[in-house]
C-alpha cells in the first residue's frame, strides 16, 4: 500500500500534537509503525489520503453502531445544525434521548449528559462518594474508566492494595483511596472489602471489559459484586461506556441481569459527537446540583446536535434485527478467525459479546489483566500489520478491543475472512 500523503500529514501533525495524536492510542506506539491519515468513512470502510481502503473494525472505538456517515444520522445533524448547534439551555432533545435511553437502561432513574466517559466517570465517583459519604473505591487491575486522577491508579505493593498513581502528574494522596481488585477474582474484592468495606463508597468495573484487551465476565462474578456491595452498604457503579447498547441493546446490566446503582453511558449514546451520560437510584441522583450538594457541570452538556445524533443511531440500531444482524456477524467473525488461526497453527482464543469481540494470542484461556500479560504481543502486532496492508483495520493494540456494525455484513465481513490467512501466516512466521 502507498502512505505518502500519510506519512507527510502525520509528519505536519507532529508538529502540532505529541506523538502527532489527540488520544495516545491513536500513535500505533502499541504496534510500530505511523498510523494512516483518514480522509472519510463511508459505512464499514475507511479510506486514507493515499486512496487506500480498509475494513474499519474499530468505528471510532464503539459509537459507530451504524458503521460510518450513515445517512439518517447525517441527515438529522445537518437538519439540526441548521437551527443551531448549543444554546446552554434546556432542550427537548436532552428529554427525548433520555427518553430512549431509560426505557433501554431502566436502572437509570435520573440521569445527566455529559461530553465524553472521562467525564461522566469522574462525577459517578464525586456523586458515590458524596452520597456514601465515604472516600475508598474499589476498582479492577487492567479496566480503564477514562482519564480522571482518581482512576489513573495502579496497584500498589503489600496486602492492601493502595492504590498508586498509574502515570505522572497524579498525587499519590489523590489515588490512596482507590484500591485495586483483580477481574474475575470475587476473593481479591472481599480481601479489600474485609479489611476496609466501611469506607469503601463504590466498585466501578467494566462489566465486559474491553480496556485490556477483550475480557468476558465469568459466571456468578456480576451477581458476586452485586452481593458484595449490596453487603457492605457500598454503590455498585457499571462502566457501559462501552458495553452500552453493544453486548445488548440495554448493555451488559441487562444481558446478566445486574442492577447496578450507577451506571456510565458513552460512545454509541452519542452516534459519533460528544456525549457521555451517568444515572442511576433516584435517591443517589438527588445528591447532584441543582438538587443537591454534589456538584457537577458542563457548557455543552446536553447540546441539541449531540443529542439528536444519539437519538438517530439508536433509533436506527432498535429497529427489528439490525442488533441481532450485527451479533451475526461479529460471531461469524470470531469463528472465522478461531478457523483462520488454526489453519495456520496460530494459538488464538477470540471471543465476542453481542457486537463487541476480542482475542488474544495465546495458547491458554485469557480471563484476566494478568493473563492478557502472558499473551504474545509480538505475534498480534505482525498479524495486525499484515491485515493493515491487506485492507483490514484492527485496534492498533492487542489491548484493546473490536466493534462490529450493522454495515459490516456482506462485503466487508467477507473480504476481511479472505484475508485472514495473510494475517495469521504472518503472526506465527516470525523471522
Ligand atoms: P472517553 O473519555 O474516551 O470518551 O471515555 C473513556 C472511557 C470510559 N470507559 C470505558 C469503558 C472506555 O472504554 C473509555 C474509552 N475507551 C478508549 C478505548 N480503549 C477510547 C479510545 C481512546 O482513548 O482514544
Amino acid at each position: 500500500m502507498d502512505h505518502t500523503q500519510s506519512a507527510k500529514l502525520f509528519e505536519r501533525a507532529k508538529t502540532f500534537f505529541p506523538g502527532g495524536v489527540n488520544s495516545p492510542v491513536r500513535a500505533f506506539r502499541s504496534v510500530g509503525g505511523d498510523p494512516f491519515i483518514v480522509k472519510y468513512g463511508q459505512g464499514p470502510f475507511l479510506f486514507d489520503v493515499d486512496g487506500n481502503r480498509y475494513v474499519d473494525y474499530i468505528n471510532s472505538w464503539g459509537p459507530l453502531v451504524l458503521g460510518h456517515a450513515h445517512p439518517a444520522v447525517v441527515e438529522a445533524i445537518s437538519t439540526q445544525a441548521a437551527r443551531g448547534t448549543s444554546f446552554g439551555a434546556c432542550h427537548e432533545l436532552e428529554s427525548e434521548l433520555a427518553s430512549v435511553v431509560r426505557e433501554l437502561f431502566p436502572s437509570l432513574e435520573l440521569m445527566r449528559f455529559v461530553n465524553s466517559g472521562t467525564e461522566a466517570g469522574m462525577s459517578v465517583i464525586r456523586l458515590a462518594r458524596g452520597f456514601t459519604n465515604r472516600s475508598k473505591l474499589v476498582k479492577f487491575e487492567g479496566c480503564y474508566h477514562g482519564h480522571a486522577d482518581v482512576l489513573l491508579a495502579k496497584a500498589g505493593s503489600g496486602v492492601l492494595t493502595l492504590g498508586l498513581p498509574e502515570c505522572s502528574g497524579v498525587p499519590s494522596q489523590v489515588v490512596s483511596d482507590t484500591l485495586i481488585a483483580e477481574y474475575n477474582n470475587l476473593e481479591s474484592v472481599e480481601r479489600l472489602f474485609a479489611e476496609c468495606g466501611d469506607e469503601i463508597a463504590a466498585v466501578i468495573v467494566e462489566p465486559v471489559v474491553g480496556n485490556c484487551g477483550f475480557l468476558v465476565p465469568q459466571k456468578e462474578f456480576l451477581k458476586g459484586l452485586r452481593e458484595i456491595t449490596e453487603k457492605a452498604g457500598a454503590l455498585l457503579i457499571f462502566d457501559e461506556v462501552m458495553t452500552g447498547f453493544r453486548v445488548a441493546l440495554g448493555g451488559a446490566q441487562a444481558k446478566y441481569g445486574i442492577k447496578p446503582d450507577l451506571t456510565m453511558l458513552g460512545k454509541v449514546i452519542g452516534g459519533g459527537l460528544p456525549v457521555g451520560a451517568f444515572g442511576g437510584r433516584r435517591d443517589i441522583r438527588e445528591m447532584l446540583a441543582p438538587l443537591g450538594p454534589v456538584y457537577q457541570a458542563g457548557t455543552l452538556s446536553g447540546n441539541p446536535l449531540a443529542m439528536t445524533a444519539g437519538l438517530t443511531t439508536l433509533a436506527e440500531w432498535r429497529k427489528p434485527g439490525v442488533f441481532e444482524g450485527a451479533q451475526r456477524t461479529t460471531q461469524a467473525l470470531v469463528r472465522g478467525l478461531l478457523d483462520a488461526a488454526a489453519e495456520a497453527g496460530a494459538p488464538l482464543v477470540a471471543d465476542s459479546v453481542g457486537t463487541m469481540f476480542g482475542f488474544f494470542f495465546s495458547e491458554t484461556p485469557v480471563a484476566s489483566y494478568r493473563d492478557t500479560t502472558k499473551t504474545d504481543k509480538a505475534a498480534f502486532n505482525r498479524f495486525f500489520h499484515a491485515m493493515l496492508e491487506s485492507g483490514v483495520y484492527f485496534a492498533p493494540s492487542a489491548f484493546e478491543a473490536g466493534f462490529v456494525s450493522a454495515a459490516h455484513a456482506g462485503e466487508a465481513f467477507e473480504y476481511t475472512l479472505s484475508r485472514l490467512s495473510r494475517g495469521f501466516a504472518a503472526a506465527v512466521h516470525h523471522d
